[in-house]
């Protein structure tokens, strides 16, 4: 069948999402590149001469936790003054629309709760949160940045990113939450994810196996597109408010 445009694929998807019960978005990284939010893979995905998934290990914690608090203390200003987009804000919008309406993100910004979802999953963690790494005490603490090495109130061991780094396992209660959202959902939608990072990157095809209609949104394909019903290229900002 000859390329669809987008604008047929669009209401193709507004179609299917007509009197649908059940709907599941997972975002990436891409959702808030509108907003001002360097991506991981992207240009900026450089941080000096670092890549972040060479600091966001536990590793590299233990060896320099310095150099990694200097990481997220550079992305909290990054982030402290920036605002959701059209897109975050057409997921708020939709979460109302919908009787069982999920979202699952893999970023840690925050910028979905402030768009007003009030419903999200956050895969990763979040930046906004701090986590001791001697009693486990979880904060919100919004400062960007953090004094140096932040200490624990109650037991002064040294607070780290409450996110979840590469090599680290992810909650495994909220990974319940989610696949229980991909087991019943009747579409999905993903968008602005380069679809490279697990377990969040296989969670559309997982949709996918158990019947979902899936459409993914992006500037470019990814490795999952091909299995996708639509791929939609575009900005989330300007495609997710015309849904
Ligand atoms: C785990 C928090 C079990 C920290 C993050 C070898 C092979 C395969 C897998 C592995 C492997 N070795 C290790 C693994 C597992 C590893 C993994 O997947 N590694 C990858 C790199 C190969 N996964 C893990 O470690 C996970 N844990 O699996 O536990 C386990 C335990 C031990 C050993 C093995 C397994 C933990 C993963 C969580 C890592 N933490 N974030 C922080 O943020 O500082 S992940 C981080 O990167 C983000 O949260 C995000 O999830 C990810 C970036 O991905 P994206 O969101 O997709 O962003 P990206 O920039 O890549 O893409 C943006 C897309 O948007 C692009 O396509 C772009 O075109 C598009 N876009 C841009 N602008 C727009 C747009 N689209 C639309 N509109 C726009 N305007
Ligand atoms: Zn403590």
């Amino acid at each position: 069948m000859a390329e669809q445009s987008n604008d047929e694929k669009i209401r193709l998807l507004k179609e299917r999402l007509e009197g649908c019960e059940r709907v599941v978005a997972l975002t990436g990284a891409g959702i808030s590149a509108e907003s001002g939010v360097p991506t991981f893979r992207g240009q900026d995905g450089l941080w000096r001469h670092y890549r972040a998934t060479d600091l966001a290990t536990p590793e590299a914690f233990a060896e320099n936790s310095r150099l990694v608090w200097e990481f997220y203390n550079w992305r909290r200003e990054v982030l402290a003054p920036l605002h959701p987009n059209p897109g975050h804000l057409a997921l708020a919008a939709m979460e109302s629309r919908f009787p069982h309406f999920t979202l699952i993100t893999q970023n840690i910004d925050g910028l979905h709760q402030t768009a007003g979802s009030r419903k999200v999953i956050e895969l990763h963690g979040n930046i906004w949160w701090v986590r001791c790494t001697g009693c486990g005490e979880l904060t919100e603490d919004r400062r960007a940045p953090l004094p140096e090495l932040p200490t624990c109130e109650a037991c002064s061991a040294l607070l780290r990113p409450h996110v979840v780094w590469f090599g680290e396992m992810l909650d495994p209660k909220i990974l319940d939450q989610a696949y229980r959202a991909l087991d019943t959902c009747q579409v999905m939608i993903v968008v602005g994810t380069s679809g490279v990072v697990q377990p969040a990157a296989s969670m559309g095809a997982t949709a996918r196996r158990r019947g979902a209609f899936v459409a993914e949104i992006n500037l470019e394909p990814t490795p999952y597109t091909d299995i996708y019903e639509l791929s939609i290229l575009g900005k989330s900002g300007e495609v997710l408010p015309l849904l």
